[in-house]
């Protein structure tokens, strides 16, 4: 068996999404999501104009070499786009391999670990009275596991606060700009979480994302703020470059900590993982090198006892989030999985055999991870630039977004 060919298709239905579909001389296709929110067509161009022309002729059964050879190949490692172009090949392959074996992927990882996946919902609102109900709507849908985020007072458009009813940070035309305080910020999350506990009890797992925002110091205050509410995580406290910051906010909270949305590879995480720094590792399948890649990491972080929450953002298109499915499924230090709906359009262009019920997905059984995409639908939605925001503290000075 030999890769015939490979397409980038670049589809706007509600949101920019990157796709890579490698067929086969047998016929059989697989496809992978190499989606980068913002700079999606440096992707598509790094694949197209580079990757595509080294797949050709390749056994797509050789997963494993393929991306050892685009990996260490390339000379020039790492980056988010390297990484997602890689995981593009590497989750269209398992994809190949799982439906040449007629098998979901799941099986071919190892088997299933659990009977669904938990996932966590996100409810936000633009003050506490509007995030408690969001909350509530959710608890009544069944999940198990809710993250909340509110408007801040004397804040407008704080990172997680949709304008309209669908959240989606990335805007047409240039970023936007908002503005941050950390001391307003840090005054009123506790009084949220409060807020959500009285109403809501001790049972529903409540989750948090700080999004970069804070300095270590800061961001173990928070944590020790936080610990009456017993968080199921603070996610991203404060920017992970530097992985050793973490130590500062370990020696003051016992709130569990969140990193990885952002990171492309095990080198990103080392520290964090081996000096236990961290308690949920949120990297995901195609930021971080794909199934093969992340199996690593995963293997890596049960030395020591730290568990995977994958980012499942919009921004990751249903190809992710299935062959993220199976990989919940397996993966023996599992945690938890982000899940934010896509919408309809979304769902449309990407036929998907995963279901949500009572709190949990399942990714289906069908052969492969599951997913895969309507050509013809996808190409009545062209490419529609769009960028994340910035943020600038009160006083003008660029601050993490
Ligand atoms: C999350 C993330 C997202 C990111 C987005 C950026 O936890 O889901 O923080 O909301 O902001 O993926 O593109
Ligand atoms: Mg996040």
């Amino acid at each position: 068996m030999k890769i015939h060919s490979a397409s980038v298709i670049v589809t706007s239905p509600g949101r920019n999404f990157v796709t890579l579909k490698i067929v086969t001389d047998d016929g059989v296709y697989g496809i992978g999501d190499a989606t980068l929110n913002g700079r999606e067509l440096a992707v598509a161009s790094y694949l197209n104009d580079h990757v595509i022309p080294c797949l050709i002729g390749r056994d797509p059964h050789q997963i494993e070499d393929i991306w050892q050879y685009l990996y260490k190949g390339a000379y020039w490692r790492r980056g988010p786009v390297t990484m997602a172009a890689i995981a593009a090949v590497d989750t269209a392959l398992w994809d190949i391999k799982a439906k040449v074996a007629g098998l979901p992927l799941y099986q071919l990882l190892g088997g299933r670990s659990r009977a669904g996946v938990m996932v966590y919902a996100h409810a936000n609102g633009r003050d506490v009275s509007e995030t408690l109900d969001r909350v509530g709507e959710y608890i009544e849908k069944g999940y198990k596991a809710i993250r909340a985020q509110s408007g801040i007072p004397g804040l407008d458009g704080v990172y997680g606060v949709a304008k309209g009813k669908f959240y989606e940070p990335a805007t047409k035309g240039l970023p936007q700009e908002s503005t941050w305080s950390t001391e307003r910020y840090l005054d009123f999350v506790p009084t949220l979480f409060e807020a959500l506990r009285v109403k809501y009890g001790m049972e529903p797992h409540l989750l948090h994302d700080v999004h970069h925002r804070l300095t270590p110091i800061e961001a173990a205050r928070l944590g020790k703020a936080l610990e009456p509410y017993r968080l199921f995580w603070m996610e991203d406290p404060t920017p992970a470059e530097n992985q050793e910051a973490f130590r500062l906010i370990r020696q003051h909270t016992v709130t569990p900590v969140a990193v990885g949305e952002v990171f492309n590879t095990i080198w990103d995480c080392k520290t964090l993982i081996e000096e236990q720094l961290i308690d949920y590792i949120r990297a995901s399948l195609v930021h971080a090198g794909g199934i093969t890649h992340l199996r690593r990491i995963a293997d890596l972080a049960a030395l020591y006892q730290i568990r995977t929450g994958s980012h499942g953002a919009t921004d990751l298109s249903p190809v992710c989030m299935g062959a993220a499915l199976h990989f919940d499924l397996w993966v023996p230090n599992f945690g938890i999985q982000e899940h934010m709906a896509h919408c309809p359009e979304t769902d449309e262009v990407f036929p998907h055999a995963y279901s949500f019920k009572g709190g949990y997905m399942h990714p289906g059984e069908v052969p492969g991870h599951g997913v895969d995409i309507d050509e013809k639908l996808a190409a009545k939605y062209p490419y529609n630039p769009a960028y994340l925001p910035v943020a600038r503290l009160e006083d003008g000075t660029l601050w993490n977004w």
